[in-house]
């Protein structure tokens, strides 16, 4: 049977999709293989057959799946025999607070690497990136990633704080092994840390620690992506 990821692709083909690495850490987790087919911003018309214009689209054997919140909640009721992304009675529901958290941080995350982003893609997709995110954040990229070396310290105090907090006592997101709530976080991180040279976490914050045992955990899984 083929399964298939459609993932967002810059230049180089280089895949840095924060919802798209949710996906591929959560197929990793299932223990399920995957091929991946690279989405441009210019490309929509590659994913017209899933009814809308967003990636991580799922295409697994027939059954299509988009948004990496939904593709999640697919996998692990279709695939309940391989390790659970949500462990525990509430799981799910915590996960789905972690996601909500997360997708709440992005608008300040993305500030910080905006304009890394945008020279991290493809001529053609720049054209399209620039007018939509400068309309959408209100500014030119430069100026909105000049004011990172003012707002970085806020959101590593108080951003991360809950986070920061929660990692104290437990080596994971979920616990003693990562699960869905890790791969939320590290496909934020990672998006972060594949598109710019800034880096949104200081080395000695137990979130740095994190993130080096969760790019340990994508190295096991065979998803190692170099910075
Ligand atoms: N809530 C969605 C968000 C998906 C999303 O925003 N994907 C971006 C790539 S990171 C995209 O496809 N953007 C296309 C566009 O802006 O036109 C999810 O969790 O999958």
């Amino acid at each position: 049977m083929s399964r298939i990821l459609f993932d967002l692709c810059g230049a180089d083909d280089r895949r840095f999709s924060p919802y798209c690495w949710r996906t591929k850490m959560a197929l990793g987790h299932k223990g399920l293989d995957f091929t991946t087919e690279p989405v441009r911003f210019t490309e929509k018309y590659k994913l017209e057959f899933s009814g809308q214009e967003k990636v991580p689209v799922l295409d697994d054997g027939g059954t299509v799946v988009h948004d990496s919140w939904n593709i999640a909640e697919y996998l692990e009721d279709t695939y309940s025999d391989a390790p659970a992304l949500f462990p525990g009675p509430e799981g799910r529901l915590l996960a789905k607070q972690t996601n909500e958290w997360m997708d709440g941080l992005h608008r300040q995350l993305m500030t910080f690497i905006i304009f890394d982003v945008y020279q991290r893609l493809d001529v053609q997709d720049q054209a399209f990136f620039r007018p939509t995110r400068e309309e959408r954040y209100g500014g030119t990229l430069e100026e909105l990633q000049a004011g990172r070396d003012q707002s970085i310290g806020d959101f590593r105090a108080n951003g991360l704080a809950a986070l920061r907090a929660h990692l104290l006592d437990r080596e994971y997101i979920c616990g003693k092994t990562p699960a869905y709530g890790d791969y939320i976080v590290f496909g934020s991180l990672q998006w972060a840390r594949l598109t710019s040279e800034f880096d949104v976490l200081a080395p000695d914050d137990p979130v740095f620690s994190w993130r080096e045992r969760m790019i340990a955990r994508a190295d096991e899984m065979g998803l190692s992506a170099p910075a």
